[in-house]
């Protein structure tokens, strides 16, 4: 499915409803997090529908992967080498929204492990 119309991440994708992007390519969309938990922290999500990271790897293995160099541009666009991107799969780890999307956290030192 490209789009699925009941998704919140689709919408702000086709920009029906706003958020602030901050970076966007061919298969990708980066806007920040409403709760952010981090200086930085930015959503990368995929611009074709899938509930989590590994339905899109296995749907679109190319604009998976594009999720990672996109996290990168947008951590370096903020200055940023060092980074955390989280991938929550599963609603018992805490996924929300299931549209898949890359947290990219940075600017305050981050535990391991994580809570
Ligand atoms: P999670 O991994 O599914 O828990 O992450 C969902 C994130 O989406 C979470 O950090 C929310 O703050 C964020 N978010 C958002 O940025 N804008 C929204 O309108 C909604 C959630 I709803």
């Amino acid at each position: 499915m490209s789009a699925d119309p009941d998704c919140l991440f689709c919408k702000i994708v086709a920009g029906e409803v706003p958020a602030e992007v901050v970076h966007a390519t061919e298969g990708t969309v980066a806007f920040r997090d409403i709760n952010p938990q981090a200086p930085l922290h930015v959503l990368v999500v995929p611009r074709t529908h899938a509930p989590n990271a590994a339905a899109s790897a296995e749907v679109d293995p190319a604009q998976f992967a594009e999720i990672a160099t996109a996290a990168r541009a947008v951590a370096t666009a903020e200055g940023y080498d060092d980074y955390r991107l989280v991938f929550n799969t599963g609603a018992g780890v805490g996924q929300t929204v299931f549209h898949t999307h890359c947290h990219v956290l940075a600017g305050r030192p981050l535990t391991w492990p994580p809570g």
